[in-house]
């Protein structure tokens, strides 16, 4: 089931002319008769528009910064900003032995009516004094929230004086919430924090162990990274980091040595593996582990970029075991869904993510997209050259980084890195557009009102998307299913997380609430007409 260009104008009526034309460009009908499909993104949202978008503190310290366990995370700022980005996104981690993990904490300045007036930087240097003593975290991140940027308290000298008064690092992030137009912007302040003042600080000149690696862009929502890290370290990968799902500064401080940098969120962290890449000397590997068949697919790409006939075989055998294992499972539950459709919308990585474990189910996505991805994320990394940099972006500081002194090293010669470009994707992701069927609809920035429209007339099976919306389509009947904290489930992640997925989903589609709710068209006429007058 697909949509016309003039269905879509229908949709977009009801806008103003200028509004019209703006949210025009955020969508696309794949064709793939065409050269090129060019999508708007990462772009303004039009004001009165109900976005399913947040702020740039929400990607810097509640996304990136959030999950790193055993440094104490402050929010400077009203206490909703803390309390909001507190556990919400389900980002699990387990306290090691003799390790610490402060996840349960919520930091903040609380600032009041009273240090908006007169200032909050003596509130914020006395928070992490006691923040320090009492806690005694490895590390402290001091992230900044809008009326912080408004009224100028200077985080960083405060944060540069506590360093020095308390001797572990305290690092000052200024991503108030209006520095871009979404999280993404925090997520790109999070990464130039993560790599100047994290990454390299460890003393390991070497990996210490063979197949050593980092899982970047893997936030361990419901327990996903810890499914991905039983396969992997079976196979026998060596896991010096995840960033930042149940990570730790104490790891991600040696990352530097890694063989290869694996990228789950491409938006999220990609500026990290770029960084990693020149400064280092590590590529990285797109991958993506929902789905069995995209998993698979991973952990072969893996073993192909180390290329040792041991490593290939014991990959193969543990594909084998574990499809094995899970496919007569997920047979069963294929039989309810097959034949079904999804709308697919979520942040930025995961729109397209998904849609694999639901192509595993025999369900099509017939509308997908992000809330906030760049161009790249939609068309390819190779159009990056060819993005506009506008005066929201210009408002992000871009790292400059150089090949490390101490610790770059080549993982692999540039020829062998060549070669190998051709048959995985390595330093490259060529977005979601490319595995979109002809006729299916792409949607950047998708508001409520729109959604509403789309799911009048294309009826999907499953909506799949996140807190903001999923109950408007609940309440038109549609089953809703939540990718952002899974709705209290997971992990959805790998071999037994689709086994999860497909349970999950497999209830929704059975339950029998539907038959006690009426979606809104079923009570519309199928034609509209008017009644002639007598004797006209
Ligand atoms: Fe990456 Fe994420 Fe996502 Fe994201 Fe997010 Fe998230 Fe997400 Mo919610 S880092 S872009 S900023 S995969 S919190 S774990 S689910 S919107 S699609």
């Amino acid at each position: 089931m697909s949509l016309t260009e003039k269905e879509i104008d229908a949709i977009l009526e009801v806008y103003p002319a200028k509004v019209k034309r703006s949210r025009k460009k955020h969508i696309i009908i794949k064709d793939s008769e065409l050269a090129h499909q060019e999508i708007e993104a990462n772009t303004r949202t039009i004001p009165g528009i109900i976005t399913n978008r947040g702020c740039a503190y929400a990607g810097c310290k509640g996304v990136v910064l959030g999950p790193i366990k055993d440094m104490a995370h402050i929010t400077h700022g009203p206490v909703g900003c803390g309390y909001y980005s507190w556990m919400t996104r389900r980002n699990k981690a387990k306290t090691p032995e003799y390790g610490k993990n402060f996840q349960s904490y919520c930091f903040t300045t609380d600032m009041q009516e009273h240090d908006i007036v007169f200032g909050g930087e003596k509130k914020l240097a006395r928070m992490i004094d006691e923040v320090v003593e009492t806690f005694k975290p490895n590390a402290v991140t001091v992230s900044a929230t809008c009326p912080v940027g408004l009224i100028g308290d200077d985080i960083n000298a405060i944060a540069k004086a506590a360093q020095e008064r308390h001797g572990i690092p305290v690092m000052a992030f200024s991503c108030e919430g209006y520095r871009g137009v979404s999280q993404s912007a925090g997520h790109h302040i999070a990464n130039n924090g993560v790599l100047e003042w994290v990454v390299g600080q460890g003393e390991m000149t070497e990996a210490p162990a063979k197949y050593s690696i980092n899982i970047l862009g893997e936030y361990n929502i419901g327990g996903d990274s810890w499914e991905l890290e039983r396969v992997l370290k079976e196979i026998g990968y060596h896991i010096i980091s995840v960033a930042t799902g149940d990570g730790s500064y104490e790891e991600l401080k040696n990352a530097h040595v890694a063989d290869l940098n694996l990228v789950q969120c491409h938006r999220s962290i990609n500026y990290i593996a770029e960084m990693l890449e020149i400064k280092y000397g590590t590529p990285w590997l797109k991958v993506n582990f929902i789905g069995v068949e995209a998993t698979i697919k991973s952990l072969r790409d893996m073993a192909l970029y180390f290329g040792d006939k041991e490593l290939i075989e014991k990959t193969e055998a543990i594909i084998v075991r574990e499809a094995a294992r899970v496919q007569p499972i997920l047979d069963q539950y294929r039989k309810i869904c097959e034949g079904k459709t999804a709308f697919c919308f979520v942040g930025g990585s995961r729109g397209h993510h998904y849609q694999k474990l639901f192509l595993d189910l025999g369900i099509d996505t017939v509308l997908a997209g992000y809330e906030f991805a760049h161009r790249d994320d939609y068309e390819g990394r190779h159009v990056i050259p060819d993005i506009k940099v506008d005066a929201d972006s210009k408002n992000i500081p871009e790292l400059h980084v150089e090949p490390d002194k101490k610790y770059f090293k080549l993982k692999i010669s540039p020829e062998r890195a060549e070669e190998l470009k051709k048959i995985i994707p390595l330093s490259n992701y060529p977005g979601m557009n490319s595995e979109m069927k002809d006729g299916y609809i792409i949607v950047d920035d998708l508001n409520h009102y729109e959604t509403e429209e789309f799911i009048r007339i294309l009826k999907p099976d499953i909506f799949a998307s996140g807190i903001k919306d999923k109950f408007i389509p609940q309440k038109m009947g549609i089953p809703s299913k939540q990718l952002h904290s899974y709705d209290y489930s997971g992990p959805y992640a790998g071999f037994n997380g689709a086994v999860k997925f497909a349970e999950d989903i497999t209830a929704m589609f059975t339950t029998p609430t539907w038959n006690f709710i009426t979606p809104p068209w079923k009570g519309m006429p199928m034609l509209e007409g008017a009644m002639q007058k007598e004797g006209k």
